[in-house]
């Protein structure tokens, strides 16, 4: 089926609208359909202007889409409380719409595209009536950029419309780097009546198309951020050569002034904004170390002419995890959404200012709770929401690197796969060469949270972070990984790091946050060929003497233990990778069930 025939448009748009200049006559028509099919009152079209914005949260204020919060505290911050059951992405209802259900592969809900687009057409048919729909151009990378992607969204949500405008170059921008082609992405988002039992995030790669009904959260609405600088541009990437990362990007500047890159992948609740932001220790900030963000979530990565990596980020803004944010864990984080930003899911207290568990200050006597019940420390129940977010501007983070708007982007020395681990994965392990690291990186895994709950963890394999966010079949990704190898010159580094194992007692082994700077300092020393290392049957280790740990609590005997190599553990590891290769079957790569082989014989 073809795109224009997707939609009846025999019907006419229920309300003439006047098209702004600008838009040029692909997404004139393609409007048209989707209002035909949507049939919303009215059609506003934006231009990512400053008035627009200040226009249109007053209308989202008026409408209690949005709190204003305390503007003399928290200067252009709103709250916003979203439907009870609609506060995370839902992996369920989340679908690769591909030809054959192969190419979406083993880890991917599937749908056949025409049933996904005639289910789906029953859906959105009447959707955005009593509602406008906003036409919301936006950019994904930087102006100029090759790698840069025209989307347009069109959506009945205002939270969605203010969210992109923070998350993305949105508006004029977007529509004069388009010009005359019909090259941008179709997204087309209703929050329908909201209802989990008809949710849907469907992609479909080959028409460039994203139709996404029934939520208005993050990962399922704002388009541009895991739909398509994601899914879509997992799929682009594989099919031009580049890669679509779920990746922070950071600059790591030393006491001699250089500056090396690296980009890192990690599952959620992992740490990877904090990471992304990290705040040195004052020992190594007082010798020079320095740490620049460039993206805290999504790398698009290419090959330059050179034979370089280079990472860039294709956002503009940071949807941050709220609790547990304070001046300790993540001061630059604190600074990023002190002002202009939208809260979610946070707590109200009496004054307007938001609070949530892990705030600064201690828990307010009484407050409104995230549903808006009121909420006091005696309830029984978390005032936030787990999964509360701030959305904020990337400029406004202390930290950003004063590259983030460079086109090019940044040449990448290391990459860092990491995960949650109480046990046997070391605290840094380098890979033997590419393909090994590319091993490392799909066997990644996570604890799922039975292990907060005092169970042994439950280890949830999540191949370099992407599980989720892979928009085609997940072996041909890997495939696609050590294609690489052969055009990069040299190709970067890759580490393996978990910040959380533990101790017989259930401590962690190493303090984390701003002292994982060690552990860079330890990688970049790789990079740049200034420490050897101990050849081990899991990777190069640091030898002892070679990490930095000057001014930590923590002795060489602890640090060792964070290291040590428990073969039978390892083994056991092995085995339990065995149900994702099971599950890949014979799209894994063998070069990758080479590698396990490998490391099975040397242990
Ligand atoms: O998917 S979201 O972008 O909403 C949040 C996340 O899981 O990174
Ligand atoms: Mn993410």
């Amino acid at each position: 089926m073809k795109r224009h025939d997707i939609l009846d448009a025999r019907s006419t748009m229920k309300t003439a609208t006047t098209i702004p200049a600008g838009f040029n006559e692909h997404a004139r028509r393609w409007v048209e359909e989707c209002a035909t099919l949507c049939q919303p009152d009215s059609v506003h079209w934006c231009d990512g202007s400053n008035e627009e914005r200040a226009e249109l949260t007053r209308q989202a204020a008026s409408q209690s889409i949005l709190i204003e919060l305390n503007q003399t505290a928290m200067p252009g911050c709103y709250l916003h409380r979203s439907n009870p059951n609609d506060t995370a992405r839902t992996e369920h209802c989340t679908f690769i719409c591909t030809p054959t259900k192969a190419s979406a592969g083993p880890t991917n809900n599937w749908m056949a595209p025409a049933d996904a687009y005639q289910m789906l057409r029953g859906c959105f048919a009447g959707s955005m009536r009593g509602r406008t729909m906003y036409v919301v151009p936006f950019l994904m990378g930087h102006p100029g950029s090759p790698l840069a992607k025209i989307g347009i969204e069109l959506t009945d949500s205002l939270y969605v419309v203010l969210s992109m405008g923070i998350m993305t170059r949105m508006g004029r921008i977007a529509l004069e780097e388009l010009g005359d082609r019909d090259t941008f992405t179709r997204c087309l988002h209703s929050v329908g009546e909201c209802d989990p039992n008809r949710r849907y995030i469907c992609h479909f790669p080959q028409d460039n198309t994203i139709w996404s009904y029934g939520s208005g959260y993050g990962g399922n609405a704002l388009l541009g951020k895991k739909c398509l600088s994601l899914r879509i541009g997992s799929y682009l990437g594989h099919e031009e050569g580049w890669l679509a990362e779920h990746m922070l990007i950071m600059g790591v500047t030393d006491p001699r002034g250089q500056t090396t890159y690296v980009t890192g992948a990690f599952p959620s609740a992992c740490g990877k904004t904090n990471l992304a932001m990290l705040t040195p220790p004052p020992s190594m900030a007082a010798d020079g170390w320095k740490i620049e963000t460039l993206g805290d979530d999504i790398a698009w990565m290419y090959i330059d002419g050179h034979g370089h990596l280079r990472a860039l980020n294709p956002e503009a803004g940071y949807f941050g995890v709220v609790p547990g944010t304070n001046r300790t864990t993540n001061p630059n984080a604190i600074e990023a959404m002190a002002r202009n930003a939208i809260y979610t899911n946070v707590a109200l207290r009496p004054d307007g200012t938001a609070w949530w568990e892990g705030h600064d200050e201690p828990a307010p006597a009484q407050c409104t709770d995230w549903t808006g019940q009121p909420w006091t420390p005696n309830s029984g129940r978390k005032a936030t929401h787990p999964n509360s977010r701030f959305t904020a501007p990337v400029t406004q983070n202390p930290a950003i690197s004063p590259l983030w708007d460079d086109p090019s982007g940044v040449p990448i020395s290391a990459i860092i796969f990491g995960g949650r681990r109480s046990k046997t994965l070391p605290l840094v392990v380098e890979a033997f060469n590419w393909t090994h690291g590319a091993y490392l990186g799909a066997m990644m895994g996570s604890e799922t949270t039975a292990a907060a709950s005092g169970q042994t963890g439950v280890v949830r394999r999540d191949p370099m972070a992407m599980l989720p966010f892979c928009g085609y079949n997940m072996g041909a990704y890997f495939a696609h990984w050590l294609s690489m190898q052969k055009r990069l010159a040299p190709p970067p580094r890759i580490f393996h790091v978990n910040w959380f194992r533990t101790d017989e007692h259930g401590k962690f082994l190493w303090p984390g946050f701003g002292e994982n700077l060690r552990i860079l300092q330890w990688i970049l020393d790789r990079c740049h060929g200034r420490v050897d290392a101990v050849k081990t049957p899991i990777g190069w280790m640091p030898q002892p003497e070679d990490i930095n740990l000057d001014g930590l609590e923590i002795d060489r005997a602890r640090f060792e233990q964070a290291q040590a190599i428990d073969r039978e553990a390892w083994r056991k590891e092995l085995s339990t990778q065995e149900e994702l290769f099971v599950k890949l079957g014979g799209d894994m790569p063998k070069e990758l069930l080479f590698e396990r082989e490998l490391l099975l014989s040397r242990l």
